[in-house]
């Protein structure tokens, strides 16, 4: 495969953006390879500088639910950019786009848009301080809620793929206020709310984990933390800014039924433009400002031409049966993917929900972090190269899951588990 232009624009890309990257896991370090750069995408495909095609399955790390360049998307955001690109003023897509979130998620009541998922997180937790009156707050080990300071504690995601404990210039004092607990540990996060329950502002869960990479909620877990939560008065903040929209049409919430207080989205409802938002409960959401003191801002907040793009995106999503045939590709996908491995004696441990999906090499279930950093990440790398040299563009991290879109058609899926089945015999 030719990589020339690709490495050529990574040297030029290292003297002006650190790492040659706008976000560390695309820069590819830890399985060992240069970045490829694209040049243009389309339906389930990208193109790179140097005109390699590649079947992509990290689609945007999520937003591309309906393959790249949908039309309806890009019918819409011509149409908004035909009035402009940003005023820094209300407009009517912005009413548009949170009353379909309003009308797709029950328990959220109102949203606030801002610009990225770290956005989105970042101010909920505020929220949730400022509705509390409380400090502490509880993550989970793995988790990832983007960059804010309190949150990357044994995070996901980055954090993980780099084989860091936290981030040097993040203060001591930023972090003594957070606890992380291990994934789907019900007990020990009922014994620490039991002993610290009137301290805590809030639970602050992927509800299905994607950024270590893919982890199922237990039967149990997502329950015990509804339950004790409510018990203490902390509020229950669901992080979906990529299980929403993605593993049903209203998120993890409603595919395990369970309620949260808050929930910070970003991702599809960007529509591949940069959006996060956060919303809930009446009560909660009115605390902030202007309407109370809990402070929140944002110059291109409800910027036009994301809003636009969110808006279609989310309106293709509501048409019947898209997550059902969205879901049969993503399981075929994957029990292909399941039974080549093991036809070809690699032990892995696969996961799906709705069109979320995960594997690990490993031969053991992956209930947590630390399940999940006993996989093969040698194996991993050897994956990942062998499926890049074979067309299929998969994110560059044991550490993160795998997205399918409408646009992978029957094609692609085969030929996605014939270059498994090539690269499985070769690991
Ligand atoms: N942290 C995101 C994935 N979970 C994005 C990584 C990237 O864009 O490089």
């Amino acid at each position: 495969m030719n990589k020339k232009r690709s490495t050529e624009l990574y040297q030029r890309a290292l003297l002006s953006i650190p790492g040659g990257v706008n976000s560390p896991v695309r820069a590819c370090r830890s399985v060992g390879t240069d970045p490829i750069f694209i040049r243009s995408a389309d339906g389930c495909r990208l193109f790179d500088a140097d005109g390699n095609a590649y079947i992509d399955y990290v689609g945007s790390w999520g937003p591309m639910i309906l393959g790249h360049r949908h039309p309806s998307v890009i019918k819409a955001i011509s149409e908004a950019l035909e009035h402009g690109t940003s005023y820094g003023a209300p407009t009517e897509l912005e009413i548009e786009l949170a009353e379909l979130i309003v009308q797709l998620i029950p328990s959220v009541d109102m949203v606030r848009m801002v610009n990225s998922g770290t956005e989105a997180t970042m101010s909920a937790i505020r929220l949730a301080r400022g509705h509390t009156g409380r400090d502490m707050i509880v993550k989970f080990d793995g988790c990832y809620h983007g960059h804010v300071d309190a949150l990357l504690v044994e995070a996901g995601s980055g954090v993980a793929t780099l084989q860091i404990p936290g981030s040097p210039g993040v203060p001591a004092a930023f972090v003594e206020h957070t606890l992380s607990l291990p994934y789907n540990d019900s007990a020990t996060v009922r014994k620490v709310m039991k002993e610290k329950g009137e301290q805590i502002a809030c639970i602050i869960v992927e509800p299905v984990a994607g950024n270590m990479g893919l982890v199922l909620p237990d039967e149990v877990f997502l329950e015990t933390l509804r339950e004790v939560t409510q018990e203490s008065g902390a509020l229950l903040i669901f992080d979906e800014v990529m299980s929403g929209f993605r593993v049903s049409l209203g998120g993890a919430q409603e595919y395990y039924g369970i309620t949260p207080d808050l929930s910070c989205f970003g991702k599809i409802i960007g529509g591949g433009l940069p959006v996060g938002a956060y919303g809930g409960r009446r009560d909660i959401l009115e605390l902030i400002t202007p309407q109370r003191p809990v402070y929140q801002a944002g110059t291109l907040s409800g910027n036009p031409l994301a809003m636009a793009a969110g808006i279609a995106t989310l309106k293709q999503l509501k048409q019947p049966g898209f997550y059902k045939g969205l879901e049969e590709k993503a399981e075929k996908l994957i029990n292909g993917l399941d039974s080549l491995a093991k036809n070809a004696g690699i032990p892995v441990f696969c996961a799906r929900v709705g069109a979320m999906l995960g594997m690990f090499f490993t031969d053991r279930p992956v209930k947590c972090f630390a399940d999940a950093k006993s996989a093969d990440l040698q194996r991993f790398s050897a994956y990942y190269k062998g499926m890049l040299e074979n067309g299929i563009y998969l994110a560059p991290s044991q550490f993160e899951a795998f997205f399918i879109s409408s646009a992978h058609g029957d094609n692609a899926l085969a030929d996605t588990l014939l270059a498994a089945e090539k690269v499985f015999a070769s690991l």
